[in-house]
Order: C-alpha cells, then structure tokens, then sequence
C-alpha cells in the first residue's frame, strides 16, 4: 500500500511528499511537485521537452547537436527511450558500450542544458522491433507485461543494469535525469490478461527503485484514463500524465484536421484524476510514424505542420498543462533492423527536426516561438484554467477562448483563443472582452479596429502580464520573450504579418517609436494605461514606454530571433533556470543559434548559416566589446538602439562526391545455397519436436520459428532436405516475415517462386514442380526476410510473439509424391544471439551468405570477387551481394547532409534491397512496395574525410531477375556549422569469422 501524501511549504510553495518514506529526502530536495507544476531545485519550472532516442542516431558525437538544436527552442527537457533488444541481445548479457553506451547521451544533455525523462521500459513500443522485448521473449512462457513471474525474471537483469546507470545520471548526483517512467502505456488489454494489475506496475516501479533511481515516477496513459495515478494503492506513480495523437497516423491526406479530434475535456479528466500532481502529457503528437508503402514523411510533416503545433500545442495550454513532451522531437533512423513491421527505415516522423538533423521546416520556427513564450511566462503555471467559452469572451460563437486567469495579487491571466470549428480556414473577425486590473476591457480599444485569426492558427493573448516592474494591460499580439538588460527592458512581441494588434501599458506616460516608421502606429491614453495599436509589417518596428522597449514583429521575422543563455561563467549554458533564462541576450540570425558566452570582453555566439546572413545582437552586456561567431572575431556595428549589426557571408563549398555508378563494384553471389555441392552441415537443424512460443502450437511436424533457434532479426534462410518420391505436383507453403515483408522459394538451383508483395505479414505459396527423379535427395531453399517482430501495445495480446519463419507447409505424403518426409535447418544471423559483431549490435546483420561471413563489413575479401555492379544486376531470381569503397572529402566545418538514392524505372520485377556503409545496414529498399527511395547516412556512420565501403544486397524476386536503374550519393543544402569534434563510430572492418558458413 502506498502512503497517502503529505503537503508542506517548501521555498514558500507548496508541495506534496514523495510517498516513498525511504527516498522522500532525496527527491524532495531536488524534484518535487504541487498540482500546477513541478519544482527542480525548489524552482517551478514549465517543463518543455521533446521526445529524441539515442539509438536512432548512432553517432553518440552527434548527440549533443540535436540536444542544442532542442535547447534553441526554449525547451528544457528531452525524454528518451532505451530499447532493450539492443542491449541484451542473449539472455544474461547486458551489453550497452560504444554506440549502445547511455552515459555520452547523458553527457550531451548535460552540456547542452537539458533535463532528462528516462523510459526504458522494459516495454516502449516505439515502432522498434518487439516494442523494445528482444525476440527471445517469444521463448518466454508467460504473458508478457503481466506479473507472470518467468516474465518479470527475464526484465530482471535488464532493468538491473540500464536503471543503475540511469541512477548515476540522476539530478540527486549532478546528472540530468530528473524523471523516470515504467512500463509504456499500461493502457490497453484483451484476451483475459489479468489488467489493470497494480502488482505488476509496482513491480517494475520497485526494479527502478532497487537499481538506485529516486527521482519520481510519471507515467504516460496511453489515453487520459486514470490507470496508476497517484495514491490509487499499489502501482501508483508519483506524478500521472498521459498521452495523445489527436489527429492520428495516416498522413495520407495532410490538409484534413477530422471532425471532433481537438481534445476538449483533458482539464476536466485531470482535475477527476489527478487533481493532486502537475498536468502532464508525456507524449503529444508531433509528427507521426508511417508503414511500408504509406504516403511519406514529408506528408506527415504536412499534416503535423506549425498550424498543428500553433492550435493543438495552445489547446495544451488551455489545460494548464506544465509538462508537454513531444513525440519525436528528432526521429532518426530505423538502421540496422531495428524498427518494427510497421515501419520503414526512415523514422523522420515528420518532427521538427529532420532526420539528416536539419531544422529548416516551418514547424521547428513555429515551436520556438512557443517554446521561447513558455519559458519567460512561468506566471502561467499558477494560472487557473477556467471552460472554454464561445460566448463571454469573443464577441462572435465562432471562436472559443479558455482563460487561465491569475491568482491574485496582479498576477498573469492567459486567454487562449482559437476557432471555435478547430479546422476551420476562416478569417475571422474579433473583439474580445476580457477581464483586466482595470476592470474589464474590450479589445481593441481602438475604435473600428479588429483583431483576426487567420485560419487554422491559435493565440494566447497576455493580461497583466508583468516585464520586470511594468504591467502590460494586455497584448494581443503574442509574447516571444522579455529581457532586463543593462541597456534597458526589452519586450518582443510578434503577429501576423497584415493583422491588426494592440497593447495596453498600464501608467504608462512617454511613449516614442524609436526604430521603423509610425504611420500605422496609433496610440492613444485612457485614464491608467497607454494603448499603442499597430499593423503588423515585415518591417521591425520598435516602440519605447518610458524605459520598456517593444519590439514589434511579424511572425515570419521572429522565426529568426533566438535566446540563448549566458552562462555566468564558462561556455556551456548549464540547465535552465529563472537566472539563466534572465541573463539571456537575444540574437537576430538565420538557420541556427546554439549557445552564447562571454570571454573577457569577447561576446561569443555558436551559430550554423545557410545563407549569408545579417546579425544583430540585442542585449550584449555592458563589458563585452567585441563579437565573436564561432570562434572568429567579426566586425560589428553598434546602431543607435544600442543593438550590435554585423553579418555573416557565406558561400558554399563545392562539394564532389563519387558518381557510385562510375565506382569499380565487385560482385559475389550471396545465395550459394542453390548451388548443388552447397553443405549445410553445420546449420541448425530445425529439429524442436515442441516450440517454446505456447501461443503459437505448431502446424509442423517440428518447430520452425527462428526463435526457437535464437534468429530474431534479418533476412532468414530455410533448407529443407527429403528424397523424391514419383510425381511432386505441388509444393504449400506459408511464411511469415512481418508487413511488407518478402520470401522466396528455390527447389535445388531452381527459383519456383516469390510471395509476400502485396504488404502482408505472411503468405501461402502453392507451386507447381517439375518432375523429379525417384529416389534422388532434393532440397527447398527459402528465404523470407524478417521485418522485425511485432510490437505488443495491447497487454495480453501477445502480438509480439507472432513467430517468423515457416509457419506451414504441405508436401503431399505417400508413395507416389515424396519418399521422405522433409527434414529442416535454418539460419539467420551468423551466431543468432551469441551475435558476432558486439559493435553493430544484436540487430545488424541478417543471414544471408555474405552477411554471415561479414563481407558488408569494410575491406571484404573481394579482389578475387567478380566484378559486375547492380546496375547491372542480376538476370533471374537470385540475391547478389556487390561491394565497393570510395573516398570522401567533405570540407570540415559543414554540415553536409548526404543520401543514397535509389531510382527505379518501375516497380516490376520486385526487388529487395539492403544497404550497408562501413557496416552498418541503413536501409532497406522495397522497389515495389516503397515509400521510401532516399536514405540519409549520418557523418559519422560515413567517413566525410576518408574511405568508405558501401554494400548492397540485391534480391531479385520475379522472373528477369533485377537490377538497380539508378543509386546516387547526393547532397542536401550545406550548412556552415559550429559544430565540431564529430566522430566516427567504430566501424570493425572484416576479419575471417571462426566457423562462419
Ligand atoms: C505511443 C507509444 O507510447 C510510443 O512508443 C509510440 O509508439 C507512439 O505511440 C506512436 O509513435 S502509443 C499511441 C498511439 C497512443
């Protein structure tokens, strides 16, 4: 039983106990919570985090360049998932070194200024393979995610080892992590799985605790349903929060916003549900995932736009909410196997941040305008959130507004205003009538003027809203962020460009434009305030109220103003705090600012450009005397606003990568197993009588699941030997490989046939044979490629056991088919979970020949190999492997984003291909199935100042065999970065493998 929380003052607030007795004093110290939001440091403080896996960029010296580009926004926090199967790839071995290892993400966040939520299951979903359960789990005989003890026994060592080194990296011990989530979505079960099982969550909650993790526990209900929520008993976590994909997964068609699918009752739930604890959504929608043959990435970054984030994000708002977590922040990459059926390798998301880590989509802009607004309005957090209205606020029902009104003493209200139809496209029209420390207000006060909401857009309008000493009235155009700088107050205030905005000083006197023209500015006194009412241009206007300057922009301008912090000392921000965010500068720049810092009298600031670039510096401090970009010192001017100018020129390298079709290919062919004096004597008999997957009982006279046999990821291989009887008609045969997944049958040198190209996750094949010799030994061979396994959302579901292999087969039986019954063997990787390549992990290589030898790693044996290329390919169904190096020279100090391209004329023949560089798969390419043709290879999986092997597997399915139209290396916009000290991964290169096959 847990104990019932206790409430005392801390710091002047007030705050409610960690139940836990035992850990009480070390949490509260440092994490705590009241029910508007949590503390850090007995600070409240609106955690902002976004949702990014250390695992989907496998290059741990690029971490903290998506951290920064995080932290650019305002945002202060990043929630992580680790995924199991790749860290405990055989039973017993915990294994998280290298690319695998937590502590150089720690680190990163660290540097870069963020806070840490850690989720590492031991289920996440996640569209990973397994939801994160490696495939021996299927071996496992206990419902999964149940208090079934042979499954919390197999999350022992796991949780063990991954939460001890989580708890090193808590805020209790200087770290980052201030947060922690068992389990995922303890939402959903079928099928008489003993749910909601408040043992279970304790369970997994206790394995945290045991490992040393202390600070509090948040959950994320996948649906605002009250499952674990605090002082519920057993299982209950610190702090309840939940999750929500409101416009859900397909991207298909990325102007539709449904009927009825803005959330409109989440305060409500949370004042029935948690009524205690900070409104917390651990993961909202901030993108989506997209299957095998769906519309793409770039149509869920459509669907999922900055009109998204502005109405939806808002919406948020209105609930109070005080952690926002957005799911992905940063996607990356599905490489090496690791995702789920469901997907793809891409895993872009569509999010802000691209998957080659490029922040040029309007949607990252967009978030730090909130992000930025969040972060100085802390006076948010103790508002209250009263109903949404379409009646007493706007003066037209077709607009809603939920306030957030203050809690006395002149403190902040918040108006949240958006379409009252949330999809709606209208230009609509409005005056608003709110309540103000001068009574209430109809704004604009401004005779005949008008405020507008432009389509889908949603505004927070600002009352009472403090800048250090002077009360704005109100302001209807939207608050970027406020500084006290030596030089003076600065508010910035933005719009959209053409609408009209108002503000109200409250006792103001003076009021001057100081910078842009006043032709449209209007100003007028009423008894306490002075109200300045304006057209929003592109053009920057700034208006000085006695000693506050306001800046005033449009939206698009303010997309290139940031607000990095100035540490007090050193160069690295340091985490956010109400100083730090105080003694920010405010910078005008271009494509990115990452940090800000003082040296002496050198001001410095680490930025990255796509383009030449103007530069203004608002708030230099008094002492600094010169400007410093990223290490060089540039001229600046000092204009009479006191902002410093200067500029950034940029020209961009020529940049010459290698035309991979002029490249010299060496050719081996990688299904050596339908040559007739192939010898399979050392694979692994598929010989198990029983099967250890119980929820699947065999159609097979002997089990041939791969995970019986310890295969869980790749592409599989089948031989199934027997003697000829008479006549062989036909040939059945069903496999299963997961979404879109593929296989193909040979009978000895023979290709019969290929299945699986219609997206689903198994087939039958019936394949008529020719006639045999009685009495000869022939043999089947079939490959079926393993598109990971299936996720297991659902408690009880047990989807993620759903085996892969052969499922079923029908050789007829007796005298005049086949003389023997058919006897099996099977290979996947080479090794299965005693996996060979410790660097790539578990996941990496799948069985075919020249994966199990290790010819996709750099310096395959190859000079002796034929040489051919797959542009020429292969001219019936087979599988080649080709292999091939080149050099690259990628000027440093760029971020050079590089893809491979594939180019298919048609989708006919199908073929399958695999992409390997230095190693490690990072794509696999369906020409039939699709979406995706363009994969982006992160520097640091590709050598940009050095040689690289590429190799690919190419797998022709139909009759014709197949060959590669077109395969580039091509090159996005360079980015001129600050970003330095990124590294290659470990790339082991081939080594002859002891008894590979
Ligand atoms: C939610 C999962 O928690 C997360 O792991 C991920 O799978 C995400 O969805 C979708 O990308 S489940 C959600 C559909 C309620």
């Amino acid at each position: 039983m847990a104990c019932a929380a206790i409430s005392h003052t801390f710091n002047g607030f007030t705050i409610t106990e960690h139940p836990d007795p035992v850990r009480r004093a070390e949490t509260q110290k440092y994490v705590t919570w009241d029910e508007h939001s949590l503390f850090i440091d007995g600070e409240r403080i609106m955690l902002f985090s976004g949702e990014f896996h250390p695992y989907r960029l496998p290059v741990p010296s690029l971490w903290l360049d998506v951290f920064q580009k995080i932290k650019a926004l305002g945002f202060n926090c990043v929630s992580f998932y680790v995924d199991w199967a790749l860290v405990e790839g055989k039973p017993g071995e915990y294994r998280a070194e290298g690319i695998f290892a937590l502590e150089p993400f720690f680190e990163a966040a660290a540097q870069a200024g963020i806070y840490l939520l850690a989720r590492p299951g031991p289920y996440i979903n996640a569209e990973v393979s397994g939801g994160g359960f490696p495939g021996w789990l299927q071996r496992v005989n206990a419902t999964l995610r149940t208090s079934d003890p042979a499954y919390l026994a197999a999350t022992d060592n796991y949780i063990a080892n991954v939460a001890a080194t989580i708890s090193k990296a808590q805020i209790t011990n200087g770290g980052p992590v201030i947060l922690y989530q068992p389990e995922n979505e303890y939402t959903n079960a079928c099928c008489g799985a003993d749910f909601p099982d408040g043992s279970y969550m304790q369970y997994v909650i206790d394995q945290a605790r045991k490992a040393g993790i202390v600070v509090p526990m948040i959950s994320n209900d996948a649906s605002p349903s009250g499952h674990n929520v605090p002082e519920s008993g057993i299982g209950a976590v610190d702090v309840y929060g939940h999750d929500s994909y409101p416009l859900g997964f397909d991207c298909a068609n990325p102007t539709v916003w449904p009927a009825g699918n803005l959330p409109t009752n989440f305060r409500e739930l949370h004042l029935q549900q948690s009524p205690s604890t900070p409104y917390s959504i651990v993961e909202f929608q901030a993108g989506a995932f997209d299957p095998w043959g769906g519309p793409g990435f770039d149509k869920c970054a459509a669907l999922l736009n900055h009109e998204f984030e502005r109405v939806f994000y808002k919406n948020d708002f209105s609930f109070g909410v005080s952690f926002l977590n957005l799911y992905m922040i940063f996607g990356g990459t599905n490489w090496g196997n690791l995702g789920h059926p469901g997907g793809y390798t891409s895993y872009d998301y569509g999010s802000a941040i691209t998957e080659s880590r490029n922040v040029t989509r309007e949607k990252y802009s967009e978030l730090k305008l909130i992000g930025n607004f969040a972060k100085v309005s802390p006076s948010y957090l103790t508002a209250t959130p009263g109903n949404a209205s379409t009646s007493i606020y706007a003066d037209t029902p077709n607009l809603t507004v939920t306030p957030l009104i203050g809690n006395g003493n002149g403190s902040a209200s918040y108006f949240v205003v958006r379409h009252s139809d949330y999809a709606s496209q209208a230009s609509t029209n409005y005056k608003l009538t709110i309540p103000t420390s001068a009574g209430n207000l109809t704004v604009p006060q401004i005779e005949e003027k008008q405020l507008t909401l432009n389509g889908r857009d949603s505004k927070i309008h600002v009352v009472d809203y403090k800048v250090f000493g002077t009360n704005i009235l109100y302001s209807t155009a939207e608050v970027f962020t406020w500084k006290n700088f030596a030089g003076g107050k600065v508010l910035v205030l933005y719009g959209g460009n053409g609408e009209y905005h108002e503000l109200a000083v409250s006792s103001g006197s003076d009021i001057s434009v100081i910078e842009g023209s006043t032709s449209d500015i209007a100003q007028q006194s009423t008894g306490d305030a002075i109200i300045i009412g304006w057209d929003v241009s592109s053009t920057r206007r700034i208006v000085q109220v006695d000693d506050l300057r306001i800046f005033l922009l449009s939206k698009n301008a303010a997309y290139d103003y940031w607000v990095p912090e100035l540490p007090a000392a050193g160069t690295l921000p340091g985490f956010s705090t109400q100083e730090k965010t105080a003694s920010s500068i405010i910078v005008k720049a271009g494509y990115l600012v990452r940090t800000a810092y003082l040296q002496g009298s050198n001001l410095h600031i680490t930025a990255d450009f796509n383009a030449t670039t103007p530069i203004e510096v608002i708030g230099a401090p008094e002492n600094a005397k010169n400007l410093c970009i990223n290490g060089q010192k540039v001229r600046h001017s000092v204009d009479h606003n006191g902002i410093w100018v200067s500029n950034v020129d940029f020209s961009p390298p020529e940049i010459n990568l290698p035309r991979l079709q002029d490249l010299d290919w060496k050719y081996l062919d990688t299904l050596p197993e339908i040559q007739p004096t192939y010898d399979d004597s050392t694979w692994t008999a598929a010989d198990r009588k029983t099967t250890n997957n119980t929820d699947h009982p065999l159609s097979t006279p002997t089990s041939l699941y791969s995970s019986d046999y310890g295969f869980h990821t790749g592409y599989l291989i089948y031989r199934g030997h027997f003697i000829a009887g008479d006549q062989l008609p036909v040939f059945y045969i069903q496999t299963q490989g997961g979404t879109a997944f593929g296989s193909s049958v040979w009978l000895d040198d023979g290709w019969i046939g290929s299945m699986g190209d219609d997206g689903s996750s198994n087939s039958n094949g019936t394949y008529r044979l020719p006639t045999l010799t009685d009495g000869k030994p022939h043999v089947f061979t079939v490959v079926i490629d393993n598109m990971g396994l299936d996720e297991d959302w659902t408690v009880g579901s047990e989807t993620m056991k759903n085996p892969r292999g052969i499922l079923n087969y029908e050789l007829p039986e007796g005298k005049s088919y086949n003389a023997t019954p058919i006897s099996w063997k099977l290979t996947g990787n080479l090794g299965g979970e005693d996996y060979i390549d410790k660097v790539r992990g578990p996941l990496n290589e799948g069985g075919l020949y020249a994966e199990r030898q290790g010819f996709h790693q750099p310096e395959p044996p190859s000079s002796n190999w034929q040489s051919s290329s797959p542009f020429q390919g292969l001219s019936t169904p087979g599988i080649g492997f080709y292999s091939t190096s080149f050099d690259l020279d990628i000027p440093s100090g760029w971020d050079v984003p590089l893809y491979f391209t594939f180019m298919n004329a048609s989708s006919s023949p199908a073929y399958r291909v695999q992409l390997y560089v230095n190693g490690y798969q990072f794509g696999k390419y369906v020409n039939n199935i699709g979406p995706q043709t363009s994969f982006p290879v992160p520097e640091g999986i590709l050598n940009y100042r050095g040689k690289n092997w590429v190799a690919l597997t190419l797998w022709a399915m139909q009759d014709g065999g197949a060959k590669l139209d077109g395969f580039e290396l091509v090159y996005g916009t360079p980015v001129k970065t600050a970003l330095t000290g990124i590294e290659p991964v470990e790339q082991p290169k081939y080594v002859l493998r002891e008894g590979a096959y």
